[in-house]
């Protein structure tokens, strides 16, 4: 699975209760990692962590459950840099991670260690062990990703996205081994842009995704063209020309061999198989609902 952070949570969770758990790859983004007060956070593998862990603040959709936040008081108090909110829980993986980066130890290596030591029985890997950083271009300048999207809480709409390092970033080890041996290769309903693409982005995992024997489903991030939460309606109908499913599809050209969508974009042209189910994901029986489409999906096609 290539999954992003809230939508690549939910649906790893919903796969994770559907199969034997220990079967599942989850490969995380990393562009929106970001470096704040020297602690390396990586927002997308950990939302990942917390989900599968019974560990996320549902109701923000990041972060730990049951937070606390005199550490980021104490940085406020001292006109440090706290416009990107680290809760006390959350501080305590950043310190662990961050020091043993530093010890130079590899991020696949840490998080399979923080992996283990959360009870994950699905394989999470990042897309690359290499620095690769999503910016993105819009009318008011160029951001780091975690500038626009929590500091100017993505108003600004967006001409362009880079993947600053992807062009020397080699996969993880595992992700491409993982590809080649899946029976499934699921993309989650995440946002195409700036949760998928700078997974793919790294030449190997797109090519290895392109030259695939397994059949490829991603589910749509749209419930009647709009999305859960996030900007990535936005960004479809500014950069792709629309918000239906064709937009989606157009996203993963030669990657996919079926699209999920919701029962609300019914009827509008994808441009590829199609399967229509429910797809939001609030609760168990939504979790099933599109664990079952994908899977019966994947089943079909092979
Ligand atoms: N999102 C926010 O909107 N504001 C924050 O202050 C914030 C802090 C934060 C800290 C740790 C973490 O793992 C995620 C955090 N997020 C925050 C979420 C994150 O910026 C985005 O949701 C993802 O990067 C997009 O997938």
């Amino acid at each position: 699975m290539l999954a992003g952070g809230l939508g690549g949570s939910r649906f790893a969770r919903a796969i994770a209760e559907a199969i034997d758990p220990a079967e599942l790859t989850i490969v995380g983004n990393v562009g929106d990692d970001v470096e704040v007060l020297g602690l390396h956070v990586s927002p997308d593998l950990d939302t990942i962590l917390y989900t599968l862990s019974g560990r996320l603040d549902e109701a923000k959709g990041w972060g730990r459950a049951g937070e606390t936040w005199h550490a980021l008081e104490t940085v406020a108090e001292l006109d440090g840099e706290a416009w990107f909110r680290l809760g006390d829980r959350d501080l305590g993986l950043h310190l662990v991670r961050t020091d043993a980066l530093r010890r130079g130890e590899r991020l696949s290596a840490v998080t399979a260690r923080l992996a283990r030591a959360f009870g994950l029985e699905p394989a999470l890997l990042p897309a690359t062990d290499d620095r690769l950083r999503t910016w993105v271009a819009t009318p008011a300048g160029d951001f780091p990703f975690q500038e626009w999207f929590v500091r100017r809480q993505h108003r600004d709409e967006v001409d362009g996205v880079r993947f600053d390092g992807a062009g020397d970033a080699r996969p993880a080890p595992g992700v491409v081994e993982a590809i080649e041996r899946s029976d499934l290769i699921a993309i989650a309903p995440s946002n195409p842009f700036v949760s998928i693409a700078p997974i793919l982005a790294v030449a190997a995992i797109r090519e290895a995704i392109e030259r695939r024997r397994a059949p490829a489903v991603a589910v749509s991030p749209l419930i009647g063209g709009k999305t859960v939460r996030g900007p990535a309606d936005r960004m479809l109908a500014r950069l792709a020309g629309g918000t239906g499913p064709q937009h989606v599809t157009d996203c993963y050209k030669g990657l996919i061999d079926a699209l999920v969508i919701d029962e609300a974009d019914e009827g509008e042209e994808a441009g590829i198989r199609t399967i229509v189910t429910r797809t939001l994901m609030s609760d168990a029986e939504g979790r099933r609902r599109v664990a079952e489409a994908v899977l019966e999906t994947a089943g079909a096609l092979r």
